[in-house]
């Protein structure tokens, strides 16, 4: 369908945002800086899933307002919103009855993020999309496969399909049926899915989302409707076009503690236009942390690129 991956490419900036009870430990654990990624703490920490999970018990963002995040988007120029809805650690950052591990049913907050964030979209005209990881899983001893989790469980004794069937699947049809109309599904790691498996996620999309493009980390030999490059992916080497980067903002997409790094807005700016003058889209990240703020270094920096953008464009 030309029009729906023209809409997305015309949309040609997007904000992406990482968050999940991974924000509470936020690179630190027992004291220590778990280096890396801040949302793979559970996986590079072997933090067991009895300890892991009950970080949901204290997970209430008292501070999270849609509104104010999809602003902050609206304002900065962008024209898409990619939310985390199922990271690697398997925890539902909306509403699902195929899993209670979710933000409404395991957490004292008991909202469903998901739903104000697909309303505060709709009320700016920013697309939404959503990002689903669909073979890694950290609470799944089904979900057997490159970097699953091997410390909780024996993964000799995991069987994908039973995953798929059980959660995977059941979760897809849940986002894809109820938060309105999708712009995209941002999967992510391709590697380890059965082909068969790949094949129905793309299809469920296209029969519940006909509107939403799919991207190329579904993996399984499945179609995509656009490349998404390597994470902070800047290189001369690219296609013509329907190409997305994903790029963090400092050095993790979650919210670390210990972030370092950050990008100054000056850097933000160019790497926008060349990413955009080369044919491609930009999904820039942002990570609130556990108490729904984004951190002051974001804001800032989503602020400097909105106002180099009046300048650019006034009004
Ligand atoms: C990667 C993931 O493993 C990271 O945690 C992050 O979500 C990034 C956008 O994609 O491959």
């Amino acid at each position: 369908d030309i029009q729906r991956r023209q809409e997305w490419s015309d949309a040609k900036f997007g904000v992406f945002v990482h968050w999940g009870i991974s924000s509470i430990p936020a690179g630190v654990w027992a004291g220590r800086h778990i280096a890396g990624l801040a949302e793979w703490i559970q996986f590079k920490a072997k933090i067991p899933l009895s300890e892991y999970g009950d970080l949901a018990k204290s997970f209430n963002p008292t501070g999270f307002n849609a509104r104010d995040w999809v602003r902050m988007a609206s304002e900065a120029g962008a024209k898409y919103f990619v939310y985390t809805a199922t990271h690697h650690d398997g925890f539902a950052m909306f509403h699902s009855e195929a899993s209670a591990y979710n933000v409404v049913d395991a957490t004292p907050f008991g909202r469903d993020p998901l739903a104000e964030i697909a309303q505060a979209c709709a009320e700016h005209e920013i697309m939404l999309g959503i990002y689903y990881s669909q073979t890694i899983d950290w609470e799944d001893p089904d979900a057997v496969g490159p970097q699953c989790n091997d410390w909780d469980f024996d993964p000799a004794q995991g069987d994908f399909h039973r995953y798929w069937r059980r959660k995977a699947v059941p979760q897809l049809r849940e986002i894809l049926s109820n938060y309105g109309d999708l712009g995209l599904l941002w999967f992510d790691m391709p590697s380890g899915i059965p082909e068969e498996c790949a094949h129905e996620a793309f299809d469920l999309v296209r029969e519940l989302q006909p509107g939403a493009v799919i991207n190329s980390r579904l993996g399984g030999g499945a179609d995509a409707d656009y490349n998404s490059m390597d994470d902070n992916y800047f290189n001369n080497v690219l296609p013509a076009r329907y190409w997305e980067t994903a790029a963090t903002t400092n050095d993790s997409w979650a919210y670390s503690q210990r972030a370092a790094g950050w990008k100054p807005v000056a850097g933000l700016c160019e790497t926008l236009a060349y990413t955009v003058s080369r044919g491609g889209n930009l999904l820039l990240n942002a990570g609130p942390d556990a108490t729904g703020s984004m951190p002051q270094q974001t804001l800032d920096q989503f602020g400097g690129i909105g106002a180099w953008m009046d300048r650019a464009a006034p009004g």
